[in-house]
């Protein structure tokens, strides 16, 4: 498994808190948003799910990785 830590522009609120952390959690990647400081720490397995796929999947919904 690996952990990364993305910063991310654009959350707000609770409902954009469940947006990437769902979004996530559907693409089998364990997703923790940190409001405070804009991140999201991930956990994911490098053998099924690149960087470039959580960046993605978090932009999908409308968010900005920086
Ligand atoms: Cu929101």
């Amino acid at each position: 498994m690996q952990n990364i830590t993305l910063k991310v522009e654009g959350m707000s609120c609770n409902h954009c808190v469940n947006s990437v952390e769902g979004a996530l959690s559907k693409i089998g990647a364990a997703a923790k948003v940190d409001l405070g400081s804009k991140s999201v720490a991930v956990t994911f397995d490098e053998n099924k799910l690149s960087v470039e796929t959580i960046k993605e999947t978090i932009e999908d919904q409308g968010y900005d990785v920086v």
